[in-house]
Order: structure tokens, then sequence, then C-alpha cells
């Protein structure tokens, strides 16, 4: 998969790319990520990307010009078909289930503003989608793109191998994640849970699943209330909150 980033910091966005997992997916083949500098595309001396905005007010405007321009050398560097997002604090909600989507594209253009961001008549004439990873204002938009690119990359065939997290597996259940647990058995005068200790798989599974169900009710009803809950997990919560309602009444 080929990401494009427009981008007026590359270096930003290509030291990210060293390390780990997408480090890895890079080596592998599996994930490839060009950038595209705005100022490339600039005419004047002083190479000049933003400029004031029309009526008034604080902070500077993209400049249409090297930012269309850019966008399009990066749209010709991606398989045809594939979406030109724009990371912004007004777009969709990023989500698992967004990510699961766009790991299916054979490549996608990222923008990542800086400044208040783009000129609307680039996002009329050249986004498809604008993306947002949380309700939060950031100095710019290459942070949400490389999120963007992690999450996504993950999900590719032969990035994580087996080594696919359960947080993936909860997540795509609506779920938060259990907790986890390592070595030393006692820490701090804290021990592991014994089901744990056990190595029986079933009751280790239930453990588990009942742990992300009573978490995600606890700290993430929104999930719960948008997705709803599967048979097995909600027979959990109800044992949970039955338990929950014992410790309370004594
Ligand atoms: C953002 C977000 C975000 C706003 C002004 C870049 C900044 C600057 N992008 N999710 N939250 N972008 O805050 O995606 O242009």
């Amino acid at each position: 998969m080929r990401f494009e980033v427009v981008t007026l910091f590359p270096e930003l966005i290509q030291s990210a790319l060293k390390v780990g997992v997408l480090g890895r997916a890079i080596e592998r083949g599996i994930v490839n990520v060009g950038c595209e500098d705005p100022r490339a595309h600039t005419r004047d001396v002083h190479r000049t990307v933003d400029d004031r905005p029309y009526g008034g007010g604080p902070g500077m405007v993209l400049k249409p010009e090297p930012m269309s321009k850019a966008i399009d050398v990066a749209t010709g560097r991606v398989p045809e078909g594939s979406p030109r997002v724009y990371l912004s604090a007004q777009g969709a909600p990023f989500t698992q289930a967004m990510a699961q989507e766009f790991s299916t594209l054979p490549g996608m253009v990222l923008v990542a503003g800086r400044y208040e961001g783009l000129d609307e008549r680039v996002i009329e004439s050249r986004i498809d989608r604008e993306v947002s990873i949380g309700d939060y204002v950031l100095s710019g938009g290459e942070f949400p793109a490389l999120c963007l690119i992690d999450a996504v990359a993950r999900l590719l065939p032969g990035v994580l191998g087996d080594e696919r997290s359960s947080v993936e597996e909860s997540f795509d259940e609506g779920l938060l994640d259990w907790p986890h647990y390592t070595r030393p058995v006692e820490f701090e005068g804290r021990t592991v849970p014994e089901v744990l200790q056990g190595g029986h798989h079933a009751d280790i599974q239930r453990w588990r699943l009942k742990q992300a169900v009573a978490r995600t009710w606890l700290r993430r009803p929104d999930l719960i209330a948008k997705g709803g809950l599967p048979a097995d997990a909600a027979k959990l919560l109800d044992e949970f909150l039955a338990e929950r309602e014992g410790d309370e009444h004594g």
C-alpha cells in the first residue's frame, strides 16, 4: 500500500518511519510512504506557502496554488482511485473501523495542514474525505497522518505476523482491551490474577472478555451504546454488574 503525504515537513514524516512496526513494514515493501512538499511548488524567492486570511482574524491560511500543485503531484504517485484525505479537526472521527476500510485500499494521499489550514477551494476541488484524530487542535496534520498510517499499516497482511495484538481484537469487537501482566508474579505486593497463572485457556479467555466488557462499561459506555454487545459479552457484563452490586451492599 502506498501513502503520499503532502506536508511542509517531510523530515518529520520520514523520521517517524524508521523504527518499529512501520519501519519493518516499509523494509518488507508492504508499505511505501512518499512526501510532497508544497514549498517545491512556490514561485517566489521566499517560497511563500501561506498568507493572511480574507475577512481578517488571527493566523495564516495555506495558499491554494502550492497546496493544489503538491496534491496533484502526490496523486500522480498513488494508484488510480486512491482517496485524498485531509487531516483536520473538522473531519470525521478516525476509528478502527475506518482503519479497516482504508487497509483495503491500494493507496492514499494524506494532506497535512499547518497554520489555520487549507484554503477551502482546495478542499472543495481535491479532497475526498476529511478525517480527525480527535477533538483538539494540533499545530499540524503530520502527527495525525502518521497515526492514520500506523493504524492502517498494522492491519495489512504480513505486517504484524502473529504479533497481532489483543488491542485490535478488542477494538474489532467494539471493546477496550483487558489488563496485561508479565513476570514477576508479585510486584510491590500486587500479584498476577490466579486465573492467568493457571493456564486454563477457556477460563483465561472468559476472564479477559469479562475484564474488557467491564472496563468498557466503566470507562467508555458510549462504545457499548453505539455498538451494542454480543450475547456472550452481555452475559459477562450482567455477571460483573451483579458482583459489583453485591460488593457495594456488602
Ligand atoms: C487535526 C486533528 C488538527 C489544525 C490546524 C492542523 C491542525 C492545523 N488534524 N485531527 N485534531 N489539525 O488539529 O487531524 O492546520
